[in-house]
Formats: C-alpha cells, sequence, structure tokens
C-alpha cells in the first residue's frame, strides 16, 4: 500500500497574483501557503513540478496609491512586490518563478496576446460610459452612485474610448466547457455563481483604458493601456514563456501549459472562470484544468483586508509559533473552500493540541526511549502480535486515505485522518509501556518487548513524518534526521512519497540526537501575538500619517475636481449650534465613547432652534487666527458603507466616499442612527486628523454633528447639492 494514486508527470499549479497597493497579511499567506504544501507533495511524489506567484502592479488602484504614498507607481510597486518576495522566502515558500507584471517579459507578452486576440477578430474599438469600480478594477452594471456589488463601494463614472474584447461570442462555449469538465471550477458554490453568472448573459468586456497611463501599451495605440485584469491574468501564460521567441521559454510553456490549478480566493473567481477561459479560447490557447477557490479568512468577524483594518500579518505569527504551526492551522482549521475565522487563542490551541502535545511529544518520547534503551539504534522488532498488527493496518489506512483527500484539497480531513493515527501510536506506546518492566516480566522478554514496541512506534512516525512533510516541511525534516533517514528536502527531490510503504525503517538504523520540536506555548503566546500586532499597527499608522503629509503635498494633483465652497460676500453670522466632532475620540475620551472634546463651528450645518442649545459665551472663548483655522481640512463626504463594530454599542464603521479617495471612519453615534439609514448621506468631515485605532480599526477622520445637550447628535448637511470632496472654510 503507498501514498501516491495516480500522479500526473507534470503539474502547474499558481496564486493569484496580489495588489501591490498594500502590504501582504495573513490571507494572501494563506493562498499561498496552500499552493506551497500543494508543490511540495507533488514534487516529493516525483512530479514535475511549476508553482507561480507574483504581484500584480497596473492600474488606477495602484497609481492612486503610490501618489498618496508620495512616490512613483514604480517605486511604490518596488517597494511592496519585495515585502511579498521577503515575506515569501522568510517563510521558506517554495515558489518556483515569481512574476511581477511590471517586468519587461511580461509587458511583452501581453502586448503578444492583445495583439493576437485583436488579429484573430475578437478585439474592437469602441466607447464605453459606465460604473467602475477602481478597488476591484472591475467594470460595475448601473446608473451613476452605483454601489459596487463585489466589495460595496462607490463606482465612478468613466467615459472613454476604448477596445473591446467580444465576451458575448464566449456564452455558450463556457456554459458548455462547464458541462463537460464538471471539475473545471470549486467548490460548487463558485461554480454555481460563476454559471448563474454566464446563464444571465455576458457583455461584451473593455480591455483597455484611456484616462490614465499606469498600464501596459496597446501595441499600435499606445494612448491606450491594458485593462489590468487582462494583463493581471495574462500573468499566468505569460511567466511560462507564453509570446516568447526564446527556446528555452517556448519548451517551458510547452511543458507545463495548461495549468493543472489556479488557486485563488473567491471573489475572483468570475475573473478567473469566465474572463479567463474565454480570452484564452479567443486567443487558441488550451483552457486551465481547474480554478479552486479558498474561502475567505475571518477576523473580527469580517474578511481580513487592508481596507477594513483587521489585518494579521504572517510575521507575527512566525515569529512566535514558527511557520509550520501557521500551516498547520490554516490547513488544519479551515476545511478548503470555506470562510473560517482566525483567532490567536484557537491557534495556540490547536499547536498545544495537536502540535506541542500530540506529534511533537510522541516523536520525543520514541526517539528518547530508543537512545535510552538502544543506544539510539533501531532494534530487530521480532514477531508482530496482534498490537502490532493493528497499528500498521492503521498506518496503512492512513497511507491510503491521506493523499487522497490532500489531493481532492480536503487538508482538513487528511490532517484529522492522519492525526487519528498520532494518537493511536501514542496509545500502543502507553499500552505497552515499554519503559516499565513488571516484576513477572523476564528481562530477555521486556528486551523484545522494547523491541517491537519501539520499532513498530518509529516506524509509524516514519511514514506520518513522511506524510505530513508538505504541511510542516520544518519540524519533519529535524524528525527525519532524528529517524536517522538524512535530509529530508534531499528525500523529497528524489520523489521519497512515491514509494512510500510499511516497513521503510530498517533494524541497525542510527538515530539522530532529539531535539525539541515544538516547545509549548505559554499563556503569554497570544499576548506577545497580540502585542506584536499593536506595535506594527502604530507604525502602519505613523506611515499613514506620514503618508498624510504627502497627501497634502500632492493634493491638488490628487483632488482636481475638488472645488471649495465659498461663503456668499459676508461670512456667516456664527451659528447657534455648536457642531461636535463624534467621529474621533479626543485623547481621553474612552475609544468607543469616541467623544473628543474639541469643538468646531460647522457653518455649513443650518442652525437649530437657538432656544434648545445656547452657544458658548464669546467671552469665555479663546480665538484662533484665520491661520488656525484654515489648518483644520473640513470636506464633504458621503457614506458608502455604515455598519455596527461588534461589541461596540456605540460605535459606527462608515466607508466615505471623498471623491479623490474613499477611507474609513469610525464615529459615536450608533446609539442615535440607524446604519442602513446613513448610506448615500452626505457628510462633513475633518480629513486631515491623523488617523486612530479603536476597537482595532483604524478611523481615518471625524465627522461632524451639532451636539445637543442631552440629545442625540444631528449630522452636518447640506441644502443644496455639493460635489464630493469640497473643502469647506
Ligand atoms: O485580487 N482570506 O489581488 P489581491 C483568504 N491582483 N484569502 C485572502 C484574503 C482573506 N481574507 N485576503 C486576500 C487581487 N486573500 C488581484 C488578483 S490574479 C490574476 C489577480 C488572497 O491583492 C486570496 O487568494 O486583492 C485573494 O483572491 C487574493 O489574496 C486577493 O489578493
Amino acid at each position: 500500500m503507498t501514498d501516491s494514486g495516480s500522479q500526473p508527470s507534470r503539474f502547474y499549479l499558481t496564486t493569484p497574483i496580489y495588489y501591490v497597493n498594500a502590504r501582504p497579511h495573513l490571507g494572501h499567506a494563506y493562498s499561498t501557503i496552500v499552493c506551497d504544501a500543494i508543490a511540495r507533495r507533488k514534487r516529493a511524489l516525483g512530479v514535475e513540478t511549476w508553482f507561480l506567484t507574483g504581484t500584480d502592479e497596473h492600474g488606477q488602484k495602484i497609481e492612486r496609491s503610490a501618489k498618496l504614498a508620495g512616490c512613483s507607481p514604480q517605486e511604490f510597486a518596488d517597494r511592496i512586490a519585495g515585502e511579498f518576495r521577503g515575506l515569501w522566502d522568510r517563510l521558506g515558500l517554495t515558489y518556483d518563478d515569481f512574476i511581477r507584471t511590471t517586468e519587461e517579459r511580461h509587458i511583452r507578452r501581453v502586448q503578444h496576446l492583445f495583439a493576437t486576440l485583436r488579429d484573430r477578430g475578437y478585439i474592437y474599438k469602441g466607447s464605453y460610459t459606465g460604473q467602475y469600480c477602481v478597488s476591484d478594477e472591475a467594470y460595475v452594471d448601473g446608473p451613476p452612485g452605483t454601489i459596487c456589488p463585489d466589495c460595496g463601494r462607490a463606482t465612478e463614472t468613466v467615459s472613454e474610448e476604448n477596445y473591446f474584447f467580444k465576451l458575448s461570442a464566449f456564452e455558450r462555449k463556457l456554459l458548455e466547457f462547464y458541462e463537460a469538465n464538471s471539475g473545471f471550477m470549486g467548490p460548487e458554490s463558485t461554480r454555481r455563481e460563476v454559471i448563474s453568472f454566464v446563464r444571465s448573459g455576458l457583455k461584451d468586456l473593455s480591455v483597455s483604458r484611456t484616462t490614465f497611463d499606469w498600464g501596459i501599451p496597446v501595441p499600435g495605440d499606445e494612448k491606450h493601456v491594458v485593462y489590468v485584469w487582462l494583463d493581471a491574468l495574462a500573468n499566468y501564460i505569460t511567466a511560462l514563456g507564453y509570446g516568447s521567441d526564446d527556446a528555452k521559454d517556448q519548451e517551458r510553456f510547452k511543458k507545463f501549459w495548461p495549468a493543472d490549478i489556479h488557486l485563488i480566493g473567491k471573489e475572483i473567481s468570475r475573473f478567473h472562470c469566465v474572463y479567463w477561459p474565454a480570452f484564452l479560447m479567443a486567443a487558441g490557447i488550451p483552457l486551465p484544468r481547474s480554478v479552486k477557490a479558498n474561502g475567505w479568512l475571518l477576523f473580527d468577524q469580517g474578511k481580513m483586508s487592508k481596507s477594513r483594518g483587521n489585518i494579521v500579518r504572517a510575521e507575527t505569527v512566525h515569529e512566535v509559533l514558527g511557520a509550520d504551526a501557521l500551516r498547520y492551522f490554516l490547513l488544519r482549521e479551515i476545511p478548503f473552500g470555506q470562510d473560517g475565522n482566525f483567532s490567536f487563542d484557537a491557534l495556540v490551541q490547536r499547536y498545544n493540541g495537536d502540535l506541542a502535545n500530540g506529534y511533537g511529544n510522541l516523536v520525543s518520547r520514541v526517539v528518547n526511549m530508543v537512545h535510552k534503551y538502544f543506544g539510539g539504534v533501531v532494534p530487530e522488532a521480532g514477531a508482530a502480535t496482534q498490537a502490532e498488527a493493528a497499528l500498521r493496518a492503521s498506518a496503512e489506512n492512513a497511507l491510503a486515505s491521506f493523499g487522497p483527500a490532500f489531493d481532492d484539497l480536503n487538508f482538513s480531513e487528511a490532517l484529522k485522518g492522519l492525526w487519528l493515527l498520532v494518537a493511536e501510536t501514542d496509545g500502543y506506546l502507553t499500552a505497552n509501556a515499554p519503559w516499565k518492566k513488571p516484576p513477572e516480566r523476564s528481562d530477555a522478554d521486556h528486551a523484545a518487548l522494547q523491541a517491537r514496541v519501539l520499532a513498530t512506534a518509529a516506524e509509524a512516525i516514519r511514514l506520518i513524518t513522511a506524510l505530513v512533510y508538505p504541511i510542516l516541511p520544518d519540524a519533519t525534516a529535524k524528525v527525519w534526521r532524528q529517524l536517522g533517514q538524512g535530509e529530508l528536502a534531499d528525500a523529497a527531490r528524489n520523489g521519497f512519497l512515491k514509494d512510500l510503504a510499511w516497513g521503510g525503517l530498517k533494524p541497525g538504523t542510527k538515530f539522530g540526537e532529539p531535539a525539541p520540536l515544538f516547545p509549548r506555548a505559554e499563556k503569554d503566546a497570544v499576548e506577545r501575538m497580540q502585542k506584536l500586532e499593536e506595535e506594527n499597527n502604530r507604525t502602519a499608522v505613523e506611515a499613514v500619517s506620514a503618508n498624510d503629509a504627502n497627501e497634502a503635498k500632492s493634493a491638488p494633483a490628487a483632488t482636481p475636481a475638488a472645488p471649495a465652497i465659498k461663503y456668499a460676500a459676508a461670512p456667516a453670522p456664527a451659528p447657534a449650534v455648536a457642531a461636535k466632532p463624534v467621529a474621533r475620540a479626543a485623547a481621553k475620551a474612552p475609544a468607543e465613547t469616541a467623544a473628543p472634546q474639541a469643538t468646531a463651528s460647522a457653518p455649513a450645518t443650518a442652525p437649530a432652534p437657538a432656544a434648545e442649545t445656547p452657544a458658548t459665551p464669546t467671552q469665555e472663548r479663546s480665538h484662533i487666527t484665520i491661520d488656525d483655522f484654515t489648518k483644520v481640512e473640513l470636506r464633504v463626504a458621503q457614506i458608502l458603507v455604515a455598519e455596527r463594530v461588534p461589541k461596540a454599542d456605540k460605535l459606527l464603521r462608515l466607508e466615505v466616499d471623498l471623491g479623490y479617495e474613499k477611507r474609513q471612519i469610525l464615529a459615536g453615534i450608533a446609539q442615535y442612527y440607524e446604519p442602513e439609514k446613513l448610506i448615500g448621506r452626505k457628510i462633513v468631515i475633518v480629513a486631515n486628523l491623523a488617523p486612530r485605532k479603536m476597537r482595532g480599526l483604524e478611523s481615518n477622520g471625524m465627522l461632524l454633528a451639532a451636539s445637543l445637550e442631552g440629545g442625540a447628535p444631528v449630522l452636518a448637511g447640506f441644502l443644496e447639492e455639493v460635489p464630493l470632496g469640497a473643502r469647506l472654510k
């Protein structure tokens, strides 16, 4: 009985290429770690494997992020791409190639693909007026003001000359393809969504942009840049060598294309299961064998993402518990394809339960006893009793079921099954207690029992170690040495999993020195990780503040459409209502109540009856100069998303659109405003406040409201139509 099943002779798998608008977090690490585990297993089965990852560096979103950071898009992309690659290296991920879409090789080959699509009659020139979501880099159907159905942000109206791809011509072909290839998309929920999207009708797709230039020039018409999703999806073939004249590139492309798995997050299935196959069909290139979507890693009850401000970095877990702990947790805890919660507590619990007390402890017991009783040399097991036969049968069972479950991406099930064998081996040891000699047992019988039990348990450990190698590469390499098997990396390179079977641990094998694998995590592990995240968030906030300074510098360029509102000839009299900023807590206020001490006048707020709210007597106020006032950047913003913050009765999380950018603000108005009723409402915010964290979320600004004694705050607003981003002066 071996583990290998039927395997292809070569295998190509890819991660999404990640946007360089923000640093990597655990969500990105999750998809990349899954691919790394698959790639390691395939190689260890003797399959020639190519594992591609990389970064997606063009498009309007990156251009804007760079502008905000005060540097060129290329400098910005270089920095963040370096962070992704550096992190993957620190985590020991074994990608074969890391493609950046700003590389010359990619640019030339995308141009080749575009020209091919045009030459084959699938691209024509037209013009597009409609909605565009910059965050998703996606066209959205609907009138101006439509909210992006995927991310919930406001779309922008674009009107420009474009090249169009005849996507509509592929509706039927795609449906036929899905029908004939039932394993193409997974999980089932993704498959259903994609099919229903295609059935609802496909419109031609704009595949170039003309209103900005951070992209790949369309060959022969360079005022256009290639739509960033066509550019990005093409990485899966350009990295292999599609469109290259070089013989080696061509050979690699021929060898590895079509891809066996495009592993992606579920939110980008439409791009991978509809647009990408259609582009390939149009270009006459074979289609990938499968697209598999992982679910979302959730943290603080929401999808872990930079824009929500609820991220955890892989570096933190790596530093405290090691990369293997993170890999094991992600693959064991979250059934692949489903959303799963991440928490430090659950991570430490799994680590202690399964790794420190489970596998780690088992290895240490057996290796130490082989050293103690047999001088570190594997004894002859002798004749097996029923107990050994039972353990062997379980091990062979695990060997037969682990591979198919893993290859179906059921990592959690595969590990669960294997850990039953860990527990059984542990139980077998305890039941036979080779460390305890009952008085009635002769020395010779006891030595025979010790030999039998330790050799059998060590063999079970060898199989467990080999199987779990793709998930715990660092720990298993240590165990392999302790079992006297040499370097696991060499064994993996030589396809050792292919011939894995019971009975490989030969008597006479000299064990290596015992060494700790997973030291038990103490209570402070959770605190240490939380602290590392807090420290990182603080530095990030400082970095954002620095960005704000840059933003101020580049404001004229970034906000061309943000006219200032001027008062009529004479300044309006001081309004009777003191508008009080309610979003950002002043230093002393508890974070949740977010009731700042400072007040600011709100000239644009409709005055409330004077009787209700007496104005502060002028003589009690200290005056500020006009220069002081102009330091406060008050701007018009529109609420796009409003939702309650879990476990914070008073806080609402808002995403607001300033016209030139979107941001998150926390406001202490949850007791007075229903979140749903706020969506679409125009408000006034203090746009240049330093960012601040509340309940783990970052607030980037403060909204203005009239503060009524003993009553509900009233949000500042306008009677006339005002453009987003307009400055109040
Ligand atoms: O979408 N849970 O890039 P991106 C699970 N550039 N996976 C997550 C995650 C989470 N909370 N957050 C991110 C793009 N991911 C495009 C892709 S491909 C041709 C272009 C993972 O930086 C997941 O794989 O937004 C998701 O699809 C990907 O990161 C999105 O990365």
